[in-house]
């Protein structure tokens, strides 16, 4: 898969894409990430590239403008894009969605920055997504959290198959509790069940222990699990 990603700092990338599984996922061509910066878009006056300019009607901070956002993003569209707005005005992001950028061809990820982008540039993008409800200082992270989640659905980018499968939400619901050795630890012994072995009792009380927890922690999971059952 392809995901060009849009925004004023190429360099905030460097890091979470040169370690583990994602280093290892663009050196096995899984994954083919490009930076592009939007700054090279923008009108030059001298060396000074101007990207964003102070809101109409007011109000604090500044926004950045239509046109090189426009160009930047059809400098790398093509037929089978699909571009994302990263913007905390999004759809929350899932693991579902997740799962479903991951079958695209060519992700597009535009990087929002100051107090937005304007909104006309918006008629390049097929979605706008939030990873959550609080404001970030620039969008270049949602788009590595975004490139993170959904990477680990890309067929042979995780070790074994199932890891992906046997996620916390892929059934709606929390993954279990989880323990390696020692057996016992400041006096804590691991649980029974996964002692005895029994493959069966030990995939039955994990699904307990993960609804038990979810019912806790994120009821309104079970509810729109239980309504997804009953569709
Ligand atoms: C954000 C989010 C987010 C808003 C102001 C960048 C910032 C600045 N993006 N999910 N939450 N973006 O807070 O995606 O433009």
């Amino acid at each position: 898969m392809r995901v060009d990603i849009l925004s004023l700092f190429p360099d905030y990338f460097s890091g979470p894409f040169d370690v583990s599984i994602l280093k290892r996922a663009r050196e096995s061509k899984l994954l083919d990430i490009h930076l592009v910066d939007i700054r090279d878009f923008a009108p030059r006056k001298g060396n000074y590239a101007k990207v964003d300019d102070r809101p109409y009607g007011g109000g604090p901070g500044m926004v950045l403008m239509p046109e090189p956002v426009c160009q930047a993003i059809r400098s790398v569209k093509r037929e089978k894009s699909h571009v994302v707005y990263l913007s905390p005005q999004g759809k929350k992001l899932t693991a579902a969605k997740c799962q479903e950028l991951s079958q695209k061809q060519h992700l597009v990820l535009l990087c929002g920055h100051y107090e937005g982008v304007d909104e006309r540039a918006l008629k390049e993008v097929d979605e706008e997504i939030s990873i959550g409800d609080y404001v970030l200082t620039n969008g270049c992270l949602a788009a590595i959290v975004l490139v993170d989640a959904m990477a680990r659905f890309i067929p042979g980018v995780l070790g074994h198959e199932e890891a992906a499968g046997q996620d916390s939400f892929q059934e709606g619901i929390f993954d279990a509790p989880h323990y390696t050795r020692p057996e016992m630890f400041e006096g804590i012994p691991i649980p029974d069940v996964l002692k005895r072995g029994n493959h069966a009792e030990i995939a039955k009380w994990r699904r307990k222990q993960g609804l038990a927890k979810t019912k806790r922690v994120r009821p309104e999971l079970i509810l729109k699990e239980t309504e997804n059952e009953t569709e």
